[in-house]
């Protein structure tokens, strides 16, 4: 039981330490866990996703952008959540959205920016 123990401890360790290198200066523990400082998220809705697969090729394409922190695409909810650096615009990201190809063929998602 011990040894299982401090192995936890130490992947939970390493975590919070990878945490700590993303955001250098925290000063509150809630703030770095949400949005990281100088960032924005911007939720997107998306349409024309008919599977997983869809979700996957949105994301990898929203993560491609410069000054995309991270971004999320759930297919259930039709809907993006990117944070990414206070000068990317919506628009580009909007505008990569219905350019997304998956094998050569273009995809036709239609996105608009909810907030
Ligand atoms: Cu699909």
């Amino acid at each position: 039981m011990k040894p299982l123990f401090a192995c936890v401890f130490i992947v939970a360790s390493l975590a919070a330490c990878e945490r700590q290198r993303e955001a250098p200066a925290p000063t509150e523990a809630v703030q770095t866990a949400s949005t990281p400082a100088n960032t924005t998220t911007l939720k997107i809705r998306i349409a024309g996703m008919v599977c997983g697969g869809c979700a996957e090729a949105a994301q990898q394409a929203l993560e491609r952008i410069d000054g995309v922190r991270s971004a999320e695409v759930s297919f259930e909810e039709g809907m993006a959540t990117v944070i990414c650096e206070a000068g990317v615009s919506a628009d580009k990201l909007v505008t990569v959205l219905h350019h997304v190809e998956m094998n050569g063929e273009k995809m036709q998602f239609q996105a608009s920016v909810v907030e």
